[in-house]
């Protein structure tokens, strides 16, 4: 098949899973093609079936905000002409599944249908997407794709609750490469960090207020008053400069280490105790599945779709959003003994098993399959 993506091409997941389904989809010999704003992050080799097409608009002193969608229109309605492509995979729903119907329509005056999978992510839909001042045109959007897939059960109830659209969204998980992520055996940065054997507790987000990083730095401080420990806190954004506030204003700044974006996560969660993801909303938790294939348990919030990603008692803890003290409280008991230690780290790898991305990218070649059968039954 040719396949078009269009994605954000930052580290955000959503980006993250498109660039490694892209990937995979090129392994198993299709013809991929990227279509967005810069490169994205994780697209670091040359790859002979995967193309990128930069979407650059023209800047004007009028444009207050320059307009990406009309340029993204463009960009995809040349693309599918000139590169044939049979269909088009859209993530995140803003802008971008709007962006395709009306690719899809200005492709329509020449006879040319081309089918549209969105896949819905998170804050598309439970933060961004309800908001009043998008949920209209997300709403349409959504009910005009040829095929709309969620990335857990969770988000599809979800988007069933707040938008009115057709009950026929696939869930597709998100997926792990195990190629890449799994246990590395990476002892000397563990000595750098934790010379003393230290628990190393691990964080991964990109620190906005939706991740709750303060409540990472409190369940740390209450773990680190019972155990010597470690946090490491990877990622960058909004909530960063707060989060090196409170560490200084607890008084642990000697114990917390900022690492900031990094492009070997893999690396860091190999030599990590513990996984902390404390969300106050996660559609799935791609962070929390990329720790586990590297056999790090995972204490969570209750948010979302973590439940069906971490399980409680087996792979690490779900508590409520918010509470700390039982994060910690579960946190200690998983560190605090080398054997049930042992027992999360196998039980999460096992989990982890289950989205392995050679399970999850046949489910989605079926869905394209499926969608271009049906393509041209929908009407636009
Ligand atoms: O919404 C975000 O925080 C970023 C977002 C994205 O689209 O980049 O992440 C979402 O998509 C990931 C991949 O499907 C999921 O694993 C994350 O759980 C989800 N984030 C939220 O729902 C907050």
């Amino acid at each position: 098949m040719k396949i078009g993506i269009v994605c954000y091409p930052t580290f955000g997941g959503s980006g993250v899973v498109a660039t490694e389904l892209g990937i995979g989809l090129a392994n198993k010999g299709h013809e991929v093609h990227f279509i967005t704003y810069r490169r994205p992050a994780r697209l670091a080799h040359f790859h002979a079936n995967i193309f990128y097409h930069e979407v650059s608009g023209e800047d004007y002193p009028l444009f207050e905000y320059p307009p990406y969608d009309t340029a993204l229109a463009s960009k995809l309605v040349e693309v599918v002409n000139f590169k044939n492509l049979d269909i088009l995979h859209v993530h995140y729903a803003i802008p971008h599944a709007t962006v395709a119907y009306m690719a899809k329509k200005i492709l329509l005056r020449t006879g040319r249908y081309i089918p549209v999978v969105t896949t819905l992510h998170g804050t598309d839909i439970t933060l961004v997407g309800k908001n009043p001042a998008f949920k209209p045109v997300v709403e349409f959007a959504i009910s005009k794709s040829d095929g709309v897939t969620a990335v857990s059960n969770f988000l599809k109830q979800k988007t069933l609750d707040q938008f009115q659209v057709e009950d026929n969204i696939e869930v597709i998980y998100n997926f792990i490469d195990f190629d890449r992520f799994r246990k590395l055996n990476k002892d000397h940065f563990k000595k750098a960090i934790a010379p003393n054997g230290e628990r190393i507790l691990v964080h991964v987000s990109n620190f906005r207020k939706v991740k709750r990083v303060e409540d990472v730095i409190e369940v740390f401080k209450k773990v680190y008053e019972k155990i010597p420990s470690k946090l490491l806190l990877i990622g960058d954004g909004p909530e960063r400069r707060h989060a090196e506030d409170l560490c200084r204003e607890i008084g642990l700044c000697h114990e917390v280490r900022f690492l900031g974006k990094q492009d070997a996560v893999e690396e860091l969660l190999a030599i990590s105790d513990l996984f902390v993801i404390p969300s106050g909303n996660e559609s799935f938790g791609l962070a929390a599945l990329e720790a586990m294939a590297c056999e790090v348990p995972v204490i969570s919030s209750d948010a979302g779709g973590l439940p069906e990603v971490n399980i409680h008692g087996e792979t690490g803890f779900i508590s409520k959003i918010g509470d700390v003290e039982g994060m910690a409280k579960h946190a200690i008991s998983i560190l605090e003994d080398e054997e049930v230690l042992k027992k999360f780290r196998r039980n999460a790898l096992k989990q982890a098993e289950r989205f392995d991305i050679k399970h999850v990218l046949p489910q989605y070649e079926a869905y394209y399959e499926q969608v271009i059968e049906n393509a041209g039954t929908l009407v636009i």
